[in-house]
């Protein structure tokens, strides 16, 4: 199956053996009955298992070339489930730009748990193997990352993993399988905030978690079930739902991005625009070669590099709404430095460029001619 039918059809057959209901029905249920201990018909409890739930995670494998798929009470719960993996006195090398909740889970919880983070600009890949020693147990990686847009080479990676025998984790929300396939490029893990592009419609928080290897997923089940971040059906209803129409939305994520990319590159109120489809952006080679568009996330400054220029920006935009979150059909705007980032300390954030200035967009799905009108205006 080719994957635009996958998001229809992927992981879906005989969804409801007793009615044929084309879409799995809601199994809005804590609990299943048996017949005599252990006599049940595969559920027992829904901490442990929901049909609707397994009919989204068996999406979630289809999409992403998986064999085992997950879903979570979120996005963080996800990466929560993949640290659980790890022990007092491994040692991870991660982005060092990355989604500001991801850094806060690593440095404010697991780091109090004896694990070590190393934060490396993994956008140049010679420079991750120096971080890697006998304790090292997993690359956290996030391409492009949120928000400078830097994009790592997933394939040089997956050899440095194999070669050191750690687990490689990549965070996919920004890019979606849509546009790239972590596991097809060698990782062990493929994680998404599915509240975002999966989901697709700013109505759910979920997370995901997509592996091949069955040991790995039994114990990623086995962590799943023991701590129970998990998502109830009406939100995996949701995100199924919203899976279908993937394909078509990220079309016009991406054809969109290109035009409002293309837009602020030629503004003169604009410094910097980062977008990986530009040709003048760093990583743009790399972008060509492991994704098949480069997506509907733009970050850019504007030229007078202080905080207040640039919610003055954000907040002139009618149609763009200032929120925190992306990958939803609407337009939003947000200010990293003082939003999404902001549990990473000044300094931190600074050398990563996340700077005052900073705005990142989530270019949605409407009229183009509408969404640079909007631009224009808020950059009057
Ligand atoms: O919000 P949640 O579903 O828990 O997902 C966390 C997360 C993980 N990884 C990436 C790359 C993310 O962007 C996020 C969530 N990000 C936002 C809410 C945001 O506005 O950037």
């Amino acid at each position: 199956m080719k994957f635009n039918t996958k998001t229809i059809h992927g992981g879906q057959h005989n969804v409801d053996p007793a009615y044929g209901a084309v879409m799995p029905p809601i199994y809005q249920t804590s609990t299943y009955s048996q017949t005599t201990p252990g006599g049940h018909k595969g559920y027992e409890y829904s901490r442990s298992g929901n049909p609707t739930r397994t009919a989204l995670e068996n999406a979630f494998a289809s999409i992403e070339n998986g064999k085992f798929g997950l879903a979570f009470s979120s996005g963080l719960a996800a990466i929560d489930a993949v640290m659980k993996l790890l022990k007092p006195g491994d040692e991870v090398v991660s982005t060092n730009d990355l989604y500001g909740g991801s850094y806060r889970l690593f440095t404010k919880i697991y780091q109090d748990f004896g694990i070590k983070f190393h934060f490396v600009g993994m956008q140049d890949a010679n420079a991750i193997e120096k971080y890697i020693n006998k304790n090292t147990k997993l690359l956290w990686v996030e391409t492009p990352t949120n928000p400078m847009m830097n994009i790592i080479d997933i394939k040089a990676c997956a050899a440095l993993s194999k070669k050191h025998n750690i687990l490689l984790a990549v965070d996919n929300t920004f890019a979606t399988p849509y546009l790239q396939q972590p596991l097809e490029l060698g990782a062990d893990i493929v994680m998404h905030s599915a509240t975002k592009y999966l989901g697709g419609h700013s109505d759910v928080v979920m997370g995901a978690l997509i592996v091949k290897d069955e040991k790995l997923a039994e114990r990623l089940y086995f962590i799943q079930n023991a701590s129970g971040a998990v998502c109830g059906p009406q939100d995996s209803f949701l995100v199924l739902r919203g899976i279908k129409t993937l394909h078509i939305r990220m079309q016009r994520h991406c054809e969109n991005g290109k035009a409002i990319a293309d837009y602020l590159s030629t503004h003169p109120k604009i410094e910097k625009v980062y977008w990986p489809g530009l040709p003048s952006h760093p990583n743009h080679e790399i972008a060509k070669k492991q994704m098949k568009d480069f997506g509907g996330m733009i970050s850019f400054t504007t030229k007078k590099n202080i905080m207040a220029e640039a919610i003055k920006v954000v907040e002139k935009l009618k149609i763009f709404t200032l929120a925190e979150s992306l990958g939803g059909v609407e337009s939003l705007a947000g200010h990293p430095a003082s939003m999404t980032h902001a549990s990473i300390p000044k300094e931190e954030r600074e050398k990563t460029g996340v700077i005052d200035s900073l705005i990142r967009l989530s270019v949605g799905i409407e009229d183009i001619e509408d969404l640079i009108a909007d631009l224009k205006q808020a950059l009057g």
